[in-house]
């Protein structure tokens, strides 16, 4: 008897697929300064030098709140792992995955959502942000 088990391929094999891509992430196939792994993870076109992935917003509402807001694909297995941290202190301070809130907004393309963060009730002078894509 012969066992077969079959593993779902990613959205970012797919893409590799599609595109001609050598399928190494942080290859940059079209020479335009970002990753492949980048580009298809944050709407960009990672064989087209034209079409530059788009860069989180950072926004600061009159309310006081602090909006961070990026695209997330939505393919359910898009083989991407999307993580937004903060800080208010580069020297002493740790970097936090835990926001106050945290929505999910239509972007206009079905294949991407924006998810937007917010901080609230902060006292903090300055705050740091960092943001990177990575696969699991
Ligand atoms: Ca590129």
């Amino acid at each position: 008897m012969e066992l077969v088990v079959t593993v779902p391929r990613t959205g970012w094999a797919e893409y590799m697929d599609s595109k001609g891509l050598r399928g190494i992430e942080t290859t940059d196939f079209d020479g335009d300064g970002q990753s492949d792994l980048y580009e298809y993870a944050l709407f960009g076109d990672a064989a087209n030098s034209q079409i530059l992935a788009e860069n989180p917003k950072l926004r600061f509402g009159t309310d006081g709140v602090v909006h961070f807001a990026h695209r997330k694909l939505t393919h359910t297995n898009s083989g991407i792992l999307y993580t937004a941290e903060w800080t208010d202190n580069l020297v002493t301070g740790t970097w936090i995955r835990s926001w106050s809130g945290m929505t999910n907004l239509p972007s206009g393309d079905p294949a991407f959502e924006y998810i937007e963060y917010q901080l609230q009730n902060l006292e903090e002078e300055e705050l740091f942000f960092k943001f990177y894509v990575t696969t699991p």
